[in-house]
């Protein structure tokens, strides 16, 4: 008997089927972000250094280049991951065919080759205005008082989420647009109410007109670079606004304090907004953005989500940055991390649990979610891996290599 069929036996015997959990799986879509593959630089004509208090280290060669060369490293890492996905894009990914474009004035054509990319992937795209490295992201940006420069971000937004209205019919896709400012103060603020009042008007502004395939989500943080003193989106101030505007919650694991956890939080807000959408990062003593492994948040997150059935309002993306190691098998490595994570949360005996639970024994519930832990989930893995058609558990670090030899290092 195969490996697979063992685990199927296995599961089966607590009560879990493994073939809906690997269907489940395959359609279970995350946003991979695509700057994961150069850094953050984009595509600007007029590139300025990142800003923002983020920050990518290291210099590992072969980063992408050209929009070609980026679709081309995309199309690779898709190669090695089982299921369908979709891609996130921010704002400097734009193509302008060499013209100065400024960034309120970006439309759809700016798109046109990443629209083509999806339609022949049979994917669908999510959008992120950019508002850092920027001259006019200078400290503040949507919450500035300074009138010109909100107004240049309030269309920025504008502009960015007509892209992902337009694109997202286009794909017959809903596209997510993600906001997220740099916005906040080094050090102690005089006024922490002033810049919040301004942000929540420019948001209602850029939010103003209704979209029919555009998704509007917020993201918060605590502190970035720079802003350590004060960040004007908090989670306090995005929730709020999300729950009054009904407007997507963005979560990113790594913009919390370092004992709170994004998975306690899914239940606590679902109810209150459309939907929520996950930034799966993985922050090391700050909100480093390091490549996703298989840390126990992120199977708690993952199993919030499968235990609730929320995979129609939690939408699943990538946020991490690593310039130290091979950008591609950076990708595969998160985006694989994360689907374990998601088939684990597949596998639970839900209901046992529940129903352990509810009877109020304590000692079965803490033993039963301990075993599951040494339940033959990698059987299952590797039964999804092979019916993808993708490279093996031990096997797609070759082709990864190969990629570099033949491609990456000519760069
Ligand atoms: C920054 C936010 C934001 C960015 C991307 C590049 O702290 O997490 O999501 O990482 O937009
Ligand atoms: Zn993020």
């Amino acid at each position: 008997m195969s490996m697979y069929e063992l685990a199927k036996q296995k599961y089966a015997s607590i009560g879990v089927d493994t073939e809906a959990a690997i269907e489940k799986l395959f359609n279970t879509a995350i946003s991979v972000h695509c700057w994961q593959g150069d850094d953050i630089d984009g595509f600007e004509v007029s590139q300025n250094e990142l800003s923002g208090g983020i920050a990518t280290t290291g210099n590992y060669p072969g980063k992408a280049t050209t929009p070609s060369e980026l679709r081309e490293d995309i199309k690779k890492v898709f190669s090695l991951v089982g299921g369908k996905h979709r891609i996130s894009l921010h704002a400097n990914y734009a193509e302008t065919n060499g013209k100065v474009v400024e960034r309120n004035n970006l439309l759809p054509e700016h798109f046109e080759n990443w629209l083509e990319f999806a339609q022949s992937e049979g994917i669908g795209l999510d959008f992120n205005p950019t508002l850092f490295a920027h001259p006019k992201a200078d400290g503040f940006t949507l919450s500035s008082l300074d009138d010109g420069i909100r107004d240049f971000w309030v269309e920025h937004c504008i502009a960015m989420r007509e892209i992902a209205d337009n694109i997202g019919k286009k794909l017959d896709s809903k596209a997510v647009t993600n906001v997220w400012i740099p916005d906040g103060f080094k050090d102690i603020p005089a006024n922490r109410y002033i810049y919040r009042q301004r942000l929540a008007d420019s948001l209602d502004k850029v939010f103003a007109k209704k979209t029919e395939y555009n998704l509007d989500s917020v993201e918060s943080k605590v502190f970035g670079i720079g802003a350590e003193s004060y960040t004007v989106g908090s989670h306090e101030f995005y929730t709020g606004y999300a729950v009054k505007n009904q407007t997507l919650l963005t979560l990113d694991t790594g913009h919390f304090h370092p004992t709170e956890y994004v998975s306690d939080k899914i239940t606590g807000i679902i109810d209150y907004v459309p939907g929520i959408l996950l930034h799966t990062s993985r922050p090391v003593r700050w909100d480093s953005d390091h490549v996703v492994v298989l840390d126990d948040e992120l199977m708690r997150i993952m199993s919030e989500i499968a235990r609730h059935d929320l995979f129609n309002k939690v939408y699943i993306g990538l946020d991490f940055f690593d310039a130290s190691i091979n950008r591609i098998a950076a990708w595969v490595i998160g985006i694989r991390n994360t689907q374990k994570a998601i088939l684990m949360g597949l596998l639970e005996p839900t209901k046992t649990l529940f129903d352990i639970e509810k009877s109020g024994d304590y000692s079965s519930r803490l033993a039963l979610m301990e075993e599951l832990k040494a339940m033959p989930w990698s059987a299952v893995w590797d039964e999804f891996l092979a019916r993808a058609n993708v490279a093996g558990s031990l096997e797609w670090l070759g082709e990864v290599k190969k990629y570099e030899k033949d491609v990456l290092s000519k760069r």
